[in-house]
């Protein structure tokens, strides 16, 4: 037995760790996955669900023949069959009720494999449909919007320069299970060890005592939903105690005055009561942040998928810039990428915001960068009229777990005329899939993060090859195929021309590269390359550490990229917004005309009582899980229940519940039935729950995943809760009532 022993990058999660992965080629196996010291970005951290890239792949349910639906059952056929049945159900659909008919749902893993990011863009331009969204509309839009309105572009999107930082404020995150999202800095506990060593300071706002509360130095449990009026107390304070200290980017930066009158109602007093928080913390905090020699507030999903998503991720950049923390050391930075964001990439155009130029056709959601909100999909599949959704296509998608009220999800799915997928999994979304295409294995295809790079606390570049040769296509080959086959073109020639544009896009926007090079032989350099290598290595080499195509011999290429099993550190993160801000006026607007719309809603908000008797249900995440998925490997999923609800003692005593006993949860939207324990790890008034169990469903066939107990967080979340300005559902801060089982 010849093993060998490669490199890789870890594709499940954002934080992109370098892995060691010994492998036996000539029998496919995988002998071990260890952490890769040598990474420079990594330094052999890695997470249990790293091992995922051995253990899917033995995963017996893992679907490797395409399935397609005939009545009640599937039957295994192969790939042309399967692509055959799929692309003329499509094209049916697209002929009879239009373009709009075609709904496409772009999941979460679609983020880490680099064809369906490269694919899925040719697919979105060949074959448009205003039904198109991603996972980004139930987890990160709001911050997408808040960038464009605050600099102008989507792909402006402040990362925590964790590294370098002497204070760092987490706000709805807790990177030490999530291992971070919106930042690709792997091994937060190493990180953040070495933020406290340095002298540097961790505070964390959120209604759990986190596994990352437990490690800061202070802990700030809010009511959930309430970080937006405390983050306008930490505005107030700044002013009122003219701790504003804008700095270098001063001379740059609109609205001050009006954000100074904005947040005068916000006294941290008036704001107390309603964040749970007290008011002589907020002062507290606000002029520790504002004193910090650097600093950095932070925040994730528990920012993002709530009420006033939109509002928070906008005053958390706020806070950042009032202080002079924004583009600078230690504060909050924007990276520069090897290559640039391939999603959610738009800025400014002719003074237009890249979202919320048309609205979702049933009940008016904002689009966002070309995508309708994915929660909405359902009731353009429900609703009649022209524009109906009558055929969906999911990409590794689990919106059955994933979105709002999935119960109604599953029965717009079983009503559409056709739905394909292309998913490793016969589960609970794809069980209403006439055809689900399998991709090959992670391992038999090229890797490349096509999200992460705009992410990455220092510029950091790593180019995998396959490791075994593919006995399938590949997520990207299949898609590819599909488009070609619904478009009756030739996937080969669909591929080069979107290559070709690419380098035209490339071209035009780059004078000095095209007053050296045609398009033609642009195109002949990165041909070398096979799929979608060449379309990175297009962006490699045009970038800022390419080579650009011989102007810079020492510059980055692909071919070159891949001799460096640990990938290239190009350094840490630097100054230069002045130079890619993106508003209309090349200025920073502090405060977008966007908020104060959001302003008006929060005040009303703040008159609104909650029925004394509910308590507010927030998300939880665990360490050997994915979203919804990676429950059907033994090793990752077994243990103890960790679908049960974390309850705070008061809570549990008002309503008899005993620890261990079975609750009742019930919201608007439906009921389900865990284990209740109960911690003082959660502030009263608020429980807590992981999203994305219970895979009994009929018809689903993952066999470990249906022995795990669990139930489904979305049975509760209502469809029609959204933040006004992104659409982004709101997962976070649901009224609950939690009443103890006796049987
Ligand atoms: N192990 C593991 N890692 C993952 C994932 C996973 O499922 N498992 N999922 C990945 C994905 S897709 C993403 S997007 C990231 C998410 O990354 P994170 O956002 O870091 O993930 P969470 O652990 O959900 O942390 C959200 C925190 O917000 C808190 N919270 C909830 N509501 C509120 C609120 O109203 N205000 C405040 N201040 N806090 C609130 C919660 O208590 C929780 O601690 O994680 C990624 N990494
Ligand atoms: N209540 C609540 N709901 C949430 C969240 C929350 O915090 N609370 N978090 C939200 C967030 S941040 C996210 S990102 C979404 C995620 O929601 P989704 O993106 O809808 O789904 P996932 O749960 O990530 O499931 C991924 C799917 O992709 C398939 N898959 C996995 N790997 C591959 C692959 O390599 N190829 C193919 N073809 N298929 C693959 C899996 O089988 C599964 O069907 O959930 C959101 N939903
Ligand atoms: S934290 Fe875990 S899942 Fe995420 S990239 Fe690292 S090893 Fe993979
Ligand atoms: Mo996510």
């Amino acid at each position: 037995m010849a093993t060998q022993t490669l490199t890789r990058l870890c594709p499940f999660c954002e934080a992109c760790c370098g892995l060691i992965v010994e492998v036996d080629p000539a029998n496919r196996q995988v002998m071990s996955i260890k952490g890769d010291k040598d990474n420079p970005l990594s330094q052999g951290f890695l997470c249990p669900k790293s091992q995922g890239l051995k253990l899917l792949d033995e995963d017996p349910d893992r679907l490797r023949k395409p399935l397609v639906r005939r009545g009640r059952d599937f039957i295994e056929t192969d790939l042309d069959s399967a692509l055959d049945e799929a692309a003329s159900a499509i094209r049916a659909i697209r002929e009879k009720h239009g373009n709009d008919a075609l709904g496409l749902y772009i999941g979460n893993p679609v983020a880490h494999n680099l064809g369906l990011v490269i694919y899925g863009g040719i697919f979105a331009l060949t074959l448009p449909s205003r039904n198109m969204g991603t996972a980004g509309s139930i987890d990160h839009i709001a911050k997408v919007v808040s960038s464009t309105e605050l600099f102008g572009s989507e792909a402006l999107i402040p990362v925590p320069d964790i590294d370098r930082t002497d204070f760092l404020l987490v706000i709805g995150a807790n990177p030490m299970v999530s291992n971070g999202s919106l930042v690709t800095a792997p091994g937060w506990p190493r990180r953040l060890e070495a933020l406290r060593r340095r002298g540097g300071k961790l505070v964390v706002i959120d209604p759990r005592r986190s596994e990352t509360a437990e490690v800061a130095d202070q802990h700030l449990a809010i009511r959930p939903g309430t970080d937006a009026i405390l983050l306008l107390s930490i505005v107030h304070i700044l002013f009122a105690e003219e701790l504003v200290a804008i700095g270098a980017l001063e001379d740059i930066t609109d609205g001050v005055a009006e954000l100074t009158s904005l947040a005068e109602p916000f006294s941290p007093e008036m704001v107390a009561s309603r964040t749970g928080v007290e008011a002589q913390a907020i002062r507290q905090l606000a002029r520790d942040f504002a004193k910090a020699k650097s600093a950095v507030a932070y925040g994730r999903i528990g920012t993002t998928a709530q009420k006033f998503g939109t509002l928070t991720s906008w005053l958390i950049d706020v806070v950042n810039i009032l202080t002079g923390n924004l583009d600078r050391a230690g504060g909050a930075m924007f990276p520069l990428p090897v290559t640039p964001a391939l999603i959610y990439n738009q800025t400014y155009a002719d003074g237009t915001a890249p979202n919320n130029r048309w609205r979702s056709r049933v009940k008016g959601l904002p689009e966002v960068s070309g995508f309708t909100p994915v929660a909405t999909l359902p009731d353009e599949i429900l609703t009649p009229g022209d524009g109906q959704v009558r055929g969906m296509l999911t990409l590794c998608g689990n919106p059955v777990r994933s979105n709002p009220n999935s119960t109604r999800y599953a029965e717009a799915l079983a009503s559409l005329d056709f739905m394909a997928s292309i998913d490793i999994y016969l589960n609970e979304t794809t069980r209403f899939a006439n055809v689900i295409l399998p991709p090959s294995g992670h391992l038999e295809q090229v890797h490349y993060p096509p999200f992460s790079p705009p992410y990455m606390v220092r510029s950091y570049a790593k180019w995998d090859d396959a490791a075994f040769a593919e006995e399938a296509p590949g997520d990207g080959d299949i898609l590819l195929q599909l488009n070609a086959k619904i478009l009756g073109v030739d996937p080969v020639a669909l591929e080069e021309q979107a290559l070709q544009g690419m380098i035209a896009q490339s071209l035009a926007a780059d004078s000095e590269l095209a007053s050296r090079i045609t398009a033609a032989a642009c195109f002949e350099a990165v041909a070398v390359h096979h799929g979608p290598a060449r379309f990175i290595d297009l962006l490699i080499r045009s970038g800022p550490f390419g080579d650009r195509f011989g102007a810079k011999p020492d510059g980055l290429t692909l071919a070159r990229l891949q001799g460096l099993p640990h990938g290239i550190d190009l350094g840490p993160m630097a100054p230069r917004l002045r130079d890619v801000l993106a508003t209309p006026e090349r200025r920073i607007r502090l405060v977008p005309t966007l908020m104060q719309r959001g302003l008006v809603e929060l005040r009303d908000e703040l008159k609104r009582e909650d029925s004394p008797s509910a308590l507010l249900l927030i998300g939880r995440r665990h360490l050997r899980s994915n979203n919804s998925w990676m429950h059907n490997v033994a090793a990752l999923a077994k243990g103890p229940d960790r679908s049960f609800l974390e309850i705070h003692p008061d809570d549990a005593r008002d309503r008899q519940i005993i620890d261990g006993a079975t609750v009742r949860i019930t919201s608007g939207k439906g009921e389900i039935h865990v284990t209740a324990r109960i911690t003082d790890a959660v502030k009263p008034g608020a429980v807590t729950l992981p999203h994305g169990h219970d895979h009994r469903d009929k018809g689903a066939r993952m066999s470990v995943a249906a022995r795990m107990p669990g139930a489904n967080f979305n049975a509760l979340t209502d469809e029609n809760e959204w933040d006004s300005l992104s659409g982004i559902a709101v997962l976070n801060g649901i009224s609950v009532e939690v009443v103890a089982l006796r049987d």
